[in-house]
């Protein structure tokens, strides 16, 4: 069993059961009672005021309790738990004199199996599945994508309609490419042409500049909150590795001007 709760203080009664508690005596208690069964009052940490997560598990021989995704118990336990037909109870009872818990709890969980510490930490910490991967195409209809950093013009780039994405959502003002926002927020359209609409937006290239200059890749993001939510990259071709080596070779040189780009590609 999983739960976050923010605690406000000892409550005025306890009854044993099987679950977490925070004790009379300010302690977290986690008990499996059964043919044998155990109660652990944890007292090396005392809970406070702010929110925790805590996990029992019970594997049939030992039962462990995870603060905060730390194992704080583990203990031998034993016998099969007790089965009833009574209901499972969150933060009191009304009809027996189990007490009630003085504060706040979010997101019980209840596992038929057994959690092992690092899926206890991944509930402990929220799973990130970090940003939703998008299908850019900078410049559609061009697959080398060249840009022209002194251009005054704009950069049209694509964000493509996929199985996983649907373009046609994207709120153009909350795109950014190469750090630039969308000249009119851009526009849904089938860029692609495979009857599914994308979403397009123009953006100024001197905007884009400064994050292009020597940059073979470019990346969009769509932000919401302050936070990237979903990014995508594709090629771009800044004139760099435009000297007498090969592309490959010539796209690796760290240089500072173009002076030095020739003199090293030579
Ligand atoms: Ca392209
Ligand atoms: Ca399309």
């Amino acid at each position: 069993m999983s739960v976050w709760y923010k605690w406000s203080g000892v409550g005025t009664d306890w009854q044993r059961n099987y679950g977490l508690w925070i004790h009379p005596s300010g302690h977290y208690l986690f008990q499996m009672y059964g043919g044998g069964g155990s109660a652990h009052l944890v007292t090396g940490v005392r809970p406070d005021t702010e929110w925790h997560h805590l996990v029992g598990t019970y594997d049939g021989s030992r039962v462990r309790l995870y603060l905060d995704g730390v194992n704080v118990v583990d203990a031998p336990g034993g016998g099969v738990p007790h089965q009833t037909a009574q209901p499972v109870t969150i933060g009191g009872w009304d009809a027996w004199y189990h007490q009630k818990f003085n504060g706040l709890v979010d997101e019980i969980a209840l596992f038929d199996r057994t959690l092992d510490g690092s899926e206890v930490v991944e509930l402990a910490e929220g799973v990130d599945s970090g940003p939703i991967a998008l299908t850019i195409d900078v410049k559609p209809g061009s697959d080398r994508n060249p840009i022209n950093l002194k251009g005054k013009g704009v950069i049209p780039v694509a964000i493509l309609t996929t199985d996983d994405f649907d373009a046609a959502t994207v709120d153009g003002a909350a795109v950014r490419f190469a750090g630039a926002e969308a000249v009119h927020g851009g526009h849904v359209e089938d860029v692609d042409g495979d009857g599914a609409a994308d979403w397009i937006g123009h953006f100024n290239t001197q905007d884009a500049k400064a994050a292009l200059q020597g940059e073979t890749e470019a990346t969009l993001v769509i932000i919401e909150d302050g936070d990237v939510v979903a990014e995508g990259s594709d090629a771009v071709d800044t004139g760099i590795g435009k000297g007498r080596g090969s592309g490959k070779a010539a796209a690796s040189i760290e240089a500072s001007s173009w002076g030095e780009i020739k003199r090293q590609a030579r």
